[in-house]
């Protein structure tokens, strides 16, 4: 009887030992998540803070340009010149430097304005993007801004939900919307990054494009703009006025007066763009629109 009782005695302490062991061991565990958790929290509190310090530098440098001139013509040694390099020392929490920040920014005005741009621009942009009918795509997206009741698109992603407008047409192969080529994107192994139409499209700004920023495929999709004076145009760039483009264009006072309410020469609307390698080596990616008149940040979307 006795022996009996001594065992089971035993068997209740190993069955303890045991509930102990697994107690302590998923405490530290957990306990281990907490922390990776807690840490993850901080870097991405940092990133945000450092973020944050990048735009304002960004804002006072927009600033800067236009007290000196009165165009805008975003030049590599404006802004590029920080691609890849540090432009000050950045630390984690343990004290790591932090590595490789990319600032970007990019004239927000360069774009068509969807809340404003025509069928025939709409549809001249979307040859661009030869998967689907560039008449009926236009089509549909125009509908969509018709269908709204005061006419105004509050987000691009918006025209995600036009059916027909996939995914892949809108982000391209950017689907980090870091408007760089990052590993495992360039889906079509051409070398380099095909666009979506989400980068030729804005909600930002009265409507009228920046010529001295914007790429081909928007110039041409102006109307009242040739093929070869929207080659012209990248050409003779920048313009510092908009008599200096009707002069350098030798533009008829018609063609001007056509041409003149949707064009501009400088802008508000900047897009800041800032992507950094985290601990886990994936790319973050920061993005921000700022209006320069009110040195406000109008958008902010952390990773
Ligand atoms: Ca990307
Ligand atoms: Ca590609």
């Amino acid at each position: 009887m006795r022996g009996r009782k001594k065992s089971s005695l035993l068997v209740i302490i190993l069955f303890i030992l045991f509930f102990l062991s697994v107690f302590s061991l998923s405490l530290s565990y957990s306990l281990r998540l907490k922390i990776d958790l807690f840490k993850r929290y901080l870097q991405r509190f940092n990133s945000l803070y450092i973020t944050r310090g990048i735009i304002n530098f960004v804002i006072a440098k927009l600033e800067k340009i236009s007290q000196q001139k009165d165009y805008d013509f975003l030049e590599e040694e404006d802004f590029l010149k920080f691609k890849g390099k540090k432009i000050l020392n950045f630390y984690d929490f343990k004290k790591e430097p932090i590595k490789n920040y990319q600032i970007y920014v990019f004239d927000e005005e360069a774009r068509l304005n969807i809340n404003t741009v025509s069928l025939e621009t709409l549809k001249r942009l979307l040859k661009h993007f030869p998967r689907w009918s560039s008449q009926k795509l236009a089509d549909k997206i125009l509908g969509y801004r018709e269908s709204k009741k005061n006419k105004l698109l509050y987000s691009l992603k918006e025209l995600l939900f036009i059916p027909e407008l996939k995914k892949d047409y809108f982000y391209g192969e950017d689907l980090n919307e870091s408007t760089s080529l990052e590993e495992d994107e360039d889906l079509n192994q051409n070398g380099k990054l095909d666009l979506g139409i989400k980068d030729f499209l804005t909600i930002y700004g009265e409507g009228k494009v920046n010529i001295n920023n914007a790429g081909l495929e928007v110039l041409e999709s102006i109307e009242g703009l040739s093929l070869d004076k929207a080659k012209e145009i990248v050409e003779k760039r920048p313009f510092k006025s908009l008599e200096e483009v009707k002069e350098k264009l030798s533009l008829s006072d018609e063609e001007f007066q056509r041409l003149n309410p949707k064009i501009k020469v400088e802008s508000n609307y900047f897009r800041v763009v800032v992507i950094f390698e985290d601990r886990e080596g994936s790319f973050r990616v920061n993005r921000a629109i700022v209006k320069r008149d009110s040195s406000q940040v109008i958008y902010f979307q952390p990773f």
